[in-house]
């Protein structure tokens, strides 16, 4: 049994123009026009693939083909949600092979023996209340805090529909994630798989440092407190001492700006982001305390914005996504995920399984962000095995 690659290669295309501008990429946060019309693009193909398509209270969509024992679904998913600018794999890839495999089994007039759903989560790529919002929901794992509430109640979410989105995790055989490698492993060794053992965790920060906002014209060199030349020490200090923990510690400033941010003006003011991602948060509290032992001359305050640690996912999961590899005869890599994604909140309810496909370059969050159809459709026959494995059917 494999799938139809001609109509999962139709729908990603397809999904992909939502949001998109020409040369820009994908621009499609959650809670926007652009998200909408991608939710119901996704909603219309799970109808047609003659799914129960449901929604939960926070926004998260599912699509259900009931097993035997309806109470038990092996779950499929991902994110439609982009970064801006972003590519048309990131996400879409495994909400629609998802969706490619359950039509592909039906098609097969295989029965199920335990429900088998398909998820779009919303807001994996980060909203006012962090990232996977969608899932830590599902999860359980989102604990809003007052801010959050106040933002929420804006995308008329309240405090009593986050109760409600949370999943019985006795309902849940396994999650499985088909998505893009997004770093470059695969494609310089030449694999065409990857069966992810674990996935980073991520700690950002909202930094702020302080000068003295003033003339750029009579203010002498030596009498300046320029906010900005002292925030570009601390952005290449973070740089040296997370270059000094070593792979696979990344530290990244995604975001700066200058205060009042006019041309003749010196900034008083540079607020900026910090993210340190790795695979033990015992060392990305180490290199953090360590930035802010070697800045403390440098007026930096730091505010936490949250933390999604590091998860290791299911062996068991491994072991089958392997076996199916090794059944189709595709060359895999066990590896870890660079990436967050939907299935770390998810491995802390349900056994969890990533599959990876190669991205070209190692290019993500970017409109050059590109999978090979070959491997497009490798992945989601890897995704379509898998599942047959766990709900206990035949082999291919
Ligand atoms: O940031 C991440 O790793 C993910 O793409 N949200
Ligand atoms: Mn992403
Ligand atoms: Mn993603």
């Amino acid at each position: 049994m494999k799938i139809n690659i001609e109509r999962l290669k139709s729908s990603l295309i397809n999904l992909g123009k939502i949001g998109y501008e020409e040369g820009k990429g994908i621009t499609r946060s959650a809670f926007t026009p652009e998200y909408e019309e991608a939710k119901a693009f996704v909603k219309k193909l799970m109808e047609e693939a003659g799914l129960d398509v449901y929604q939960d209270p926070v926004g998260n969509l599912f699509g259900r083909l009931d097993g035997k024992d309806k109470n038990k679904s092996i779950l499929l998913g991902s994110h439609i949600d982009s970064v801006p600018n972003g590519g048309m794999f990131d996400g879409n890839l495994g909400v629609l092979a998802g969706i490619e495999c359950i039509r592909t089994l039906k098609e097969n007039n295989y029965a199920p023996k335990h429900s088998i759903e398909v998820v779009a989560f919303i807001g994996e790529e980060g909203t006012e209340v962090g990232g996977t919002f969608g899932s830590r929901v599902f999860s359980g794992e989102f604990k809003a805090e007052k801010g959050d509430l106040d933002y929420l109640k804006t995308v008329g979410i309240t405090e009593e529909d986050l109760l409600k989105a949370k999943r019985n995790p006795e309902t849940l055989k396994c999650y499985l994630e088909l998505h893009i490698e997004q770093g470059n492993i695969l494609n310089t060794e030449n694999f065409s798989i990857g069966v992810v053992q674990g996935i980073v965790g991520i700690a950002q920060y909202n930094a702020k440092v302080r000068g003295k906002a003033n003339h750029a014209g009579t203010t002498p060199m030596n009498l300046r407190d320029d906010a900005l030349v002292k925030a570009s020490r601390v952005i290449l200090k973070i740089n040296e001492i997370v270059n000094k923990f070593g792979s696979p510690m990344v530290g990244t400033v995604g975001y700066i700006k200058a205060y009042p941010g006019a041309v003749n003006v010196i900034p008083g003011v540079v607020e900026f982001t910090i993210e340190l991602r790795d695979m033990d948060r015992k060392r990305v509290l180490d290199a953090m305390e360590m930035i802010m032992e070697s800045c403390n001359n440098l007026d930096l305050e730091v505010e936490s914005l949250g933390f999604e640690w590091e998860v290791n996912l299911d062996e068991g999961m491994q072991k089958l996504i392997e076996e199916s590899c090794m059944d189709l005869n595709y060359s895999y890599k066990y590896m870890v995920s660079g990436a967050g994604h939907d299935a770390n909140p998810l491995s802390k309810i349900t056994p969890s399984g990533m599959i990876f496909i190669p991205s070209k370059d190692g290019i993500s969050h970017s409109p050059d962000e590109w999978s090979d159809w070959a491997d497009v459709e490798k992945g989601a026959n890897v995704l379509l095995n898998t599942v047959l494995k766990v709900d206990g059917g035949f082999d291919i």
